[in-house]
């Protein structure tokens, strides 16, 4: 590591359009770097969440990294957080913050909008102001002066940043400046800090380590913006050159979280079991259950140990890996590819209420356009599947994760009772029930209140 110290922050980032090993990789990999090293390592992602990640990540009860699109510092990064001053407070104050900070005082209303900086510059034009006025200065005391509200004394015209803009788009406007202090806001326009000058034209370059990829196409927008600091991966090299050396893994095992999870034992630490099963649900995405050929005797010893780290209840309902990768890559293929049976009996729950007996399949999606081309079948399906099990009613929850929407497709002697759902019924019959995304919390009540 350099020697910018093990506080800094250190990206930890799979590729863009992540899929299950990227994002577990991160994760898993971050977590290892902060246990064992004590480094400040974030875990990120490139991308949208496919449908497969996000029915694991919900599975074993863990949040998404943060997404990093490009690798350009943005003002936050080189804003500073001085307590603001409030307009009617003293010169005084302002100057305490002021010296305090080797910068200007921020002066902000009490909504939060800044208003202006107090700067040397600032003192100085109200001080020239004051002798314009004609007042004697030779009369008025340095306590008088810095009693005045801060206000009165501040630069009312700095430019301001938002805090999500990248520092490079800042540069021209602060290079034509004579200030050398510059307001930062929230999305907004509330007061976050303020940034000075060199920051802006020079700003400390984010760091990155990359995995489960190490070309430059695949990676984040603005990789040359960034230190790299380390490559762990296995797939081609395709790499670009590096100022520096650096620690670079290219090894051709099924995943990149088999390599992760061999560094954890390596350093003889068991990772946490949510981020065991995520890691192994990485393994066994990227392998197909270690049927693909990449699959290596290290990984099938690797997926075994991670199974009996991380399959533990309540994940322990799948019984064993195999079946834990089955219903991972059932949750990834999206509906136009699945058997219908697959479909249905996948995410199964029975219920009974009022005397109805019922059952809601539950699948994800990333769009809920896949309905439209199965929706024949689907309906089929699940009329017959009501018909098998004697059930009243069987719904079948089609959830869109990236937007947070469902639709309902109703079958069953009972589905008329569910008419009054609060949701509307599209052309095609099915129910349409947006922001709706939990079984347990959000539709299960709905029904029951309408059966019972
Ligand atoms: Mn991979």
């Amino acid at each position: 590591m350099t020697d910018r110290g093990a506080l800094e922050p250190v990206h930890v980032i799979g590729h863009l359009n992540p899929d299950t090993d990227a994002i577990a990789a991160a994760l898993g990999y971050a977590w290892l770097l902060c246990e064992r090293d004590g480094l400040n390592a974030i875990a990120a992602r490139a991308g949208a969440l496919n449908a497969q990640t996000a029915w694991v990540l919900k599975t074993v009860g863990l949040e998404p990294p943060r997404l990093l699109t490009d690798a350009s510092p943005r003002f936050e990064r080189i804003a500073r957080t001085l307590p603001p001053i409030l307009p009617d407070r003293s010169l005084r104050e302002a100057w305490a913050v002021a010296s305090g900070g080797h910068s200007a005082a921020p002066v902000v209303n009490s909504a939060g909008q800044p208003l202006g900086l107090v700067s040397g510059d600032s003192v100085f034009r109200f001080l020239s102001r004051q002798m314009d006025d004609r007042i004697d200065l030779d009369n008025v005391s340095v306590a008088r002066i810095l009693a005045v509200p801060c206000a009165s004394a501040m630069d009312a015209d700095v430019p301001r940043f938002p805090l999500t803009m990248r520092v490079r788009d800042g540069r021209a406007r602060v290079v034509r400046e004579e200030r050398d202090d510059f307001l930062v806001t929230r999305e907004d326009g509330t007061y976050f800090g303020i940034c000075r000058s060199p920051d802006v034209l020079n700003p400390p370059r984010l760091r990155l380590i990359l995995v489960d990829h190490n070309e430059p196409g695949q990676a984040l927008g603005a990789l040359e913006e960034a230190d790299l600091l380390e490559v762990l991966d296995h797939h081609r090299l395709g790499n670009s050159p590096t100022t520096l050396p650096i620690p670079f893994t290219v090894d051709p095992v099924g995943s990149t979280s088999t390599l992760v999870c061999e560094r954890m034992w390596l350093a003889g630490r068991q990772p946490p079991a949510p981020l065991a099963a995520l890691l192994l649900a990485g393994l066994l995405s990227d392998t197909l259950i270690l049927r693909s050929p990449t699959t290596t005797a290290r990984d099938h010893l690797v997926a075994e140990r991670l199974a009996g780290w991380g399959l533990q209840p309540p994940l322990d309902t799948f019984g064993t890996f195999q079946r834990y990768g089955e219903a991972l890559l059932a949750a990834g293929a999206g509906l136009a590819v699945r058997p219908v049976e697959s479909i249905l009996n996948t995410d199964l729950k029975l219920y009974e209420g009022g005397g109805v007996h019922f059952g809601i399949a539950q699948v994800e999606v990333a769009n809920l356009h896949e309905l439209d081309d199965r929706l024949a079948e689907i309906n089929a399906g699940l009329a017959a599947l009501a018909e098998a099990r004697g059930w009243g009613l069987a719904v079948l929850m089609v959830t869109d994760v990236v937007r947070g929407a469902s639709r309902l497709v109703l079958a069953g002697r009972q589905a008329a009772a569910l008419e009054e759902l609060p949701y509307r019924r599209l052309p095609d019959g099915t129910l349409n029930a947006p922001d709706v995304v939990s079984r347990k919390k959000q539709l299960l009540p709905a029904i029951l209140g309408l059966l019972s």
